[in-house]
Parts: structure tokens; sequence; C-alpha cells
């Protein structure tokens, strides 16, 4: 059986992953906050991936490492900068080092946000970062490119959408990616024998997708799940008149804010260290 780091795991999408692999894989589960959801059989190591020791600590001896540590929406810079730049470089020089040859990267909606909602795009559409936090995972995209390029890594992009139980939103609509199709398209990054540097999409089938996931199904995806089935019930509750330039472009509110709120906020004691 495989031996799969996930970071940032206490966070939604790392639960929701730890609760779908497993029995599938031995995982090995990192993030700097506790565990509030312990899947049994885990193995929990508590690391902050702004410090290189720690990252060298958490890679060693995998097969793969699903890189979900950092912070996860539009915030202050100082944040971004140590989770989703230093930490992000710390993991893949760390899995390099340890000799880890597979990274499975999930990206974001936010890397390409700034294209409009009439737009649809594939994996090849130049980037439009729509926030700080989409410049990062662009940063992350292009250290994946380089390790596979210069040292013969095998990265996984997965620009994901909003991964919940139900799509939460009109927005979310053409973004949600259900648990079950995140488990699909993560264990394909782990096992497809061909992977050297990818970018897909994180999504589920949405009848409303603004992507052109042909990439994915080329590696095997085929998504379960399709939004359209709570597409009455959201729009029904939609308030109208939101700020016209977030409901023009793919990013949402990521396009004109400063902040978003952060959903998985860092603990007291861990607020003067960073994410990790
Ligand atoms: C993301 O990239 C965030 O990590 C997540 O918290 C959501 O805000 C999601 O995008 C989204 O666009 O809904």
């Amino acid at each position: 059986m495989k031996t799969i780091l996930i970071t940032g795991a206490a966070g939604d999408v790392g639960t929701h992953l730890r609760r779908e692999l497993a029995g599938k894989y031995r995982i090995r589960a990192s993030d700097l906050r506790d565990l509030k959801h312990k899947v049994k059989g885990q193995k929990f190591i508590r690391a902050d991936i702004s410090k290189m020791a720690d990252a060298l600590k958490i890679t060693k001896g995998v097969d793969a490492v699903v890189h979900l540590g950092g912070y996860s929406v539009e915030g202050p810079w100082e944040a971004i900068l140590s989770a989703n730049i230093v930490g992000c470089y710390n993991v893949f020089e760390a899995a390099r080092r340890n000799g880890v040859k597979r990274i499975l990267f999930p990206t974001s909606n936010h890397a390409t946000g700034f294209y409009r909602r009439d737009q649809t795009i594939d994996h090849r559409v130049y980037i439009k970062p729509d926030s700080r936090y989409g410049v990062s995972k662009v940063f992350g995209e292009a250290l994946g490119s380089l390790y596979a390029d210069k040292y013969g890594m095998e990265v996984f992009c997965m620009r994901i959408g909003n991964v919940n139980p139900a799509p939460i939103d009109k927005r979310r609509l053409s973004i949600w990616f259900s648990p079950r199709d995140l488990a699909q398209l993560v264990t394909i990054g782990i096992e497809h024998p061909e992977i050297r540097f990818e970018i897909v999409y994180g999504v589920s089938k949405n009848q409303r997708s603004w992507y052109d996931n042909s990439n994915a199904a080329r590696l095997g995806y085929r998504p379960q799940d399709n939004s359209e089935t709570y597409a009455a019930q959201i729009l029904a509750r939609e308030k109208p008149g939101g700020d016209p330039r977030a409901e023009s472009y793919q990013g949402g509110i990521f396009c004109v804010a400063e902040e978003v709120p952060n959903p998985a906020p860092l603990p007291k004691r861990a607020k003067k260290r960073k994410r990790g």
C-alpha cells in the first residue's frame, strides 16, 4: 500500500480527502493545527511548512505528496508569502531531497479568476490570477513545472474549484467539486503512470462549467456529480445585485476584495507562527 502525505490535512479539503481515501492508502496527515476530524489508522504529524526542517521531516519516506497546506483565500501578503510561497517551495524542495518523485499540487480556480464567466478555458490558457492568493497558486504551478523539467519530478496540478458536499451558491454551480470526484482525480494523480507535468481542473461534471477539462478526461477522469441537481434550489435563494465586476469574472469576490473570510483561521497559539 502506498504512503501518501497530505499537508493541510486539517482543512476542509484535507478532511474530505482523508475520509475518501481511507483504507486505500497509508495516509500521513500533517498540519499546523490539530486534526478536528480524525480518521482511524491515519498518522498525524504537526508541522510548520514554512520551516524547511519540518518539511523535510514530513516528506521522508512517502510515495507521493498531496500538498494542500497553505493560506486558502485572499488575505494579507505576509501570510500568503510565508505559507504559499516559502511553504510551497519548502515542500517541493524537501520532497526532491527526500527522493519523493510525485507531487499533487492543488492549485485553484483563482489562478485564472480574471477570465470572464462567458469564456470557456482549458489548461493551456494564459494565467489570469484574481488575487495575491491566485498569484501564489500560479507560483506553485511554476515551481511544479521547474521541478518536473529540471529534476524529473512528476507533478499533477489540479486547479480546484470549490470542494463541498453540495454547491453553495450560483458561482459555485460552475466550479463545484464533490468529495468523491476529488478522490477520483487525486487517485489519478497518484496512480497514473505517465504524469510528468499536468494541469487539470478540479471540478465535477457541472453543466454550467467554465472549463474545457479535456486534459483530465485524457488521463481517465470521469466525474460522477453535476451541480445542476442543486441549481433550482440555489438560484431561488440567490440575492440579486452583487458587485458587477465580481459577478462578471469567474473568480467572483476574489476579483474585488482585499480579504476573503478565512474558512479555517489559525489557532491563537499558532498565529505568531505561520500556517502549515
Ligand atoms: C479557493 O481556492 C479556496 O481555497 C476556497 O476556500 C474557496 O474560496 C474556493 O477557492 C472558491 O473559489 O470557492
